[in-house]
């Protein structure tokens, strides 16, 4: 039996949070015996707001050496840069044009967006979903990990793929959304009603997968939780609850598990505890992601063979969309 497909990406925007390693690509870890996996960094999608040029070019590298530092095996799962794949934006034009302006525009994270970068709202940055539907159709992709934020944007690839399929035959997979418990949403630590967001101008709220383990655990005890002393998950305690999702990911064990651990205990005990747990679990993988970085030549090589392997599924599919739409191909 054929495995089935899957596709995620992250875009080498800044610097990844734990937020980023538990909503998405630890999930991407565990998928990758079982399923065909195409992981890619998606620098066409971060340019939609202003990066800076060189710093791009090394976030690029950087985070898919963090993929495979995470446990990511580049033999086993195409791994890529999005942009050594032309057809992302073939097929993103073609899917432009049964995508429309007013459901565009209502997605959260345009508006969000748009709000934060309000003297930049171009195109792409509207266009984002239809880019993301471009990258998941063009592999046939039937499963989609990511972060719960993310979750509308599957939903606008299902969209397109079931519109399209209904204009022009039966062409593309339809997509969902794999969004998997525990991690799916980690919370600031200085406003745990708001996402962890790689681009948080609060430094403090973030911990980043290349923090030392003294500011990871200074990071920590300075996490904003509620008056009462109560180490347990509620919808009244966001902050203490956030903190016991990060541990029992890391840890790992499950919420009763934590919950019995620190009964008793006072929230410095328990945020110190965080903090190591965290330190701990992060530094092989900085370690591995720093020495892959020596060797640049070889996470060349990787990305080369990525980015071949996904270019002839995404060709396949390219060609047979402009059968579809009456594209001449030659004969
Ligand atoms: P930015 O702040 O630049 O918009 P981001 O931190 O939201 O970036 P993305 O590149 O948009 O990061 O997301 C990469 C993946 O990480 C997505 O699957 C997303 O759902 C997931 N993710 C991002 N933030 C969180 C979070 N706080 N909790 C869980 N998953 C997250
Ligand atoms: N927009 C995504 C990154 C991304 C992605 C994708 C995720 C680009 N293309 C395709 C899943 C499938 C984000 O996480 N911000």
């Amino acid at each position: 039996m054929e495995k089935k497909v899957i596709y995620s990406a992250v875009q080498p925007s800044g610097n990844l949070t734990i937020g980023n390693y538990l909503g998405a690509i630890r999930n991407w870890v565990k998928m990758q015996s079982e399923y065909d996996c195409f992981y890619a960094v998606a620098n066409m999608h971060a340019i939609t707001v202003k990066q800076e040029p060189a710093e791009l070019r090394r976030r690029t590298l950087e985070l898919a050496a963090l993929y495979i530092a995470c446990g990511i095996d580049p033999e086993q799962c195409a791994l890529y840069v999005q942009s050594h794949v032309p057809q992302h934006a073939e097929l993103c034009w073609v899917l432009n044009t049964i995508a429309y302006v007013g459901e565009m525009s209502r997605m959260t994270q345009f508006k969000d967006k748009s709000q934060k970068h309000a003297e930049n709202i171009n195109m792409g940055l509207m266009d984002y979903p239809v880019l993301m539907a471009a990258d998941i159709l063009l592999y046939g992709a039937q499963c989609v990990p990511v972060g719960a934020d993310q979750k509308q944007h599957v939903e606008i690839a299902r969209d397109l793929a079931i519109r399209f399929n209904n204009r022009y035959g039966e062409t593309f997979a339809v997509p969902e959304p794999l969004i998997l418990k525990g991690g799916a949403k980690i919370s600031s630590l200085q406003d745990p009603t708001k996402k962890m967001s790689k681009s948080d101008e609060n430094p403090n709220a973030s911990v980043f997968l290349a923090d030392d383990r003294d500011t990871i655990i200074r990071k920590f005890k300075r996490a904003v939780t509620d008056s009462d002393n109560a180490i347990r998950a509620s919808d009244d305690k966001p902050g203490i609850t956030n903190l016991l999702n990060i541990y029992c990911a890391f840890r790992p064990c499950t919420l009763e598990e934590a919950e019995r651990e620190f009964e008793g205990k006072g929230y410095g005990d328990f945020k110190l505890a965080v903090g190591e747990t965290v330190a701990d679990a992060l530094a092989p993988i900085q370690e591995a992601q720093k020495k892959l970085l020596s060797d640049k030549t070889y996470l060349a090589e990787i990305l080369k063979g990525g980015a071949e392997k996904a270019y002839k599924a995404a060709r396949r599919t390219l060609s047979k969309v402009y059968r579809k739409i009456g594209f001449y191909q030659g004969e």
